[in-house]
């Protein structure tokens, strides 16, 4: 009880410190120094010639009724966001073997829009009728059984929001992108609804032996992972949902494994089978790929958790900042390992950090939207954001990441991303 209140004081005390900065350290923030870097018209202006839709005068969709309702049953975004689209890069086969990225540099908040939710898959995306559908689970059970979704969806449900991040998420090797997509983009988070895979593993009657769940997809890579109990008894679930609606063909409809935290590999799409087994299965995705070959020439293989790991999407890579003045720094953390504890920005490459402020709720295994303010004074810039997690863990440079993990690696690289503003505004990679 004791503990309790002094956690949730030095909670409130942080908060308002945080609170205090802002109002204090953008000082007139709020007042003259926002609006006069941001700029705006005043109202005695004239519109220029040409625009006639700017006030004083009726703009043209004002004049008439708008369009049908029925004419879109299903809703898109307006045609002047026609430029916030999944990033797939045109230099790769984007067939078999195929990835597209969240453009993460565009989108607010922490929710990817299910659109625009990141894409990797290994043998296509298969069409299935969830009709014919089936989940598998046998193996060390004591009642060995076939799903439908049905089923599946009799059981109680859940809903979590999580992200979910792909291992190759960026390389280490040049050439390194040059936008935040490009970088982190294999990075998306959802609300999620299923089933919890204990409760099904439950009533299937898991045997003790049982040390590993090998799951397997339904697609025609049969993409397979073999999964550790602890996790398929802790917070696993079988999710048939994501943002409320059923998942997107790309992301497993009609049923995948969610497994917060982990790599993005073993949250298997288009589940059909789970098998409780002693061993790992030593699939090729757990062997020839998603291993780290480390400088002694030994392999890391089974790398579970995602690491703690943050990026600055504005101003990010390939943006402009157009005016001196004040500038908001916002972007995303997360950690495989539970909550995002802090965020620190530096804006002199490294020299100096500050305490961003994070948007609440800050979710377990979810992205954490952070935010700081910020006054350009024109010249050259290099900013970039470092997370620390619950468990304490500090996101490392890039430098102190090879130092352990070498440049053999393909896979888990949570390195500081810093970005280069030039006098003229220019936001690129400053690891370029
Ligand atoms: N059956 C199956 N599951 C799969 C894959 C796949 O190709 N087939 N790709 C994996 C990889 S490498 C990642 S990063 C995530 C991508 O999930 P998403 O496409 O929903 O973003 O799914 C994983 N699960
Ligand atoms: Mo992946």
């Amino acid at each position: 009880m004791a503990s309790k209140t002094t956690a949730a004081s030095a909670d409130k005390a942080r908060r308002s410190l945080s609170r205090r900065r802002l109002l204090g350290e953008g000082g007139a923030l709020l007042g003259s120094a926002v609006m006069g870097s941001i700029g705006g018209q005043a109202l005695a202006e004239q519109p220029a010639p040409g625009s006639e839709n700017l006030p004083p005068n009726i703009p043209d969709w004002m004049k008439a009724p708008g369009a049908d309702m029925g004419s879109q049953p299903y809703g898109t975004p307006s045609p002047f966001e026609k430029n916030v689209v999944k990033n797939i890069q045109a230099n790769l086969p984007q067939y078999i073997s195929a990835s597209g990225r969240t453009p993460i540099g565009d989108l607010d908040g922490i929710i990817t829009p299910n659109g625009l939710f990141y894409e990797r898959h290994h043998g296509g995306v298969p069409a299935i009728d969830p009709e014919q559908h089936r989940l598998m689970l046998h193996g060390l059970v004591e009642r060995p059984t076939i799903f439908t979704m049905e089923d599946i969806r009799r059981f109680p449900s859940q809903s979590r929001i999580h992200f979910l991040e792909c291992s190759g998420n960026p390389v280490y090797t040049k050439p390194y992108g040059k936008t935040a997509s490009d970088l982190v983009g294999l990075l998306s988070c959802a609300e999620w609804t299923g089933v919890s895979l204990k409760l099904v593993l439950e009533e299937a009657g898991l045997r003790p032996e049982a040390k590993w769940l090998v799951a397997e997809g339904a697609d025609a890579a049969a993409l397979t992972r073999s999964i550790p109990i602890e996790k398929c008894l802790d917070d696993a679930m079988l999710v048939y949902s994501q943002n409320g609606e059923r998942l997107r063909p790309q992301q497993g409809y009609p049923l995948r494994l969610l497994l917060p935290g982990f790599e993005g590999n073993m949250n298997v799409k288009w589940l059909r089978r789970l098998k409780a087994v002693t061993e790992p299965a030593y699939s090729r995705e757990e062997t020839s790929k998603y291993t780290d070959l480390m400088p002694d020439g030994t392999a890391r293989e089974f790398t579970f958790y995602m690491e703690a790991k943050s990026i600055i999407t504005r101003p990010s890579g390939g943006q402009q900042l157009r005016q001196k003045g004040f500038h908001e720094i916002t972007g995303i953390a997360w950690t495989g390992h539970g909550k995002i504890k802090r965020v620190d920005i530096s804006v002199d490459d490294g020299k100096s950090w500050q305490e961003a402020e994070l948007q609440e709720p800050v979710l377990t295994r979810a992205l954490t939207r952070f935010r700081l303010p910020w006054h350009w004074d024109g010249e050259p810039a290099v900013i970039q954001s470092r997370a620390i997690d619950e468990t304490g863990y500090v996101q490392p440079t890039f430098a102190e990441l090879t130092s352990v993990r070498g440049v053999n690696s393909y896979y888990h690289n949570n390195a500081i991303q810093p970005w280069r503003i030039d006098a003229q505004g220019q936001v690129t990679n400053a690891n370029a």
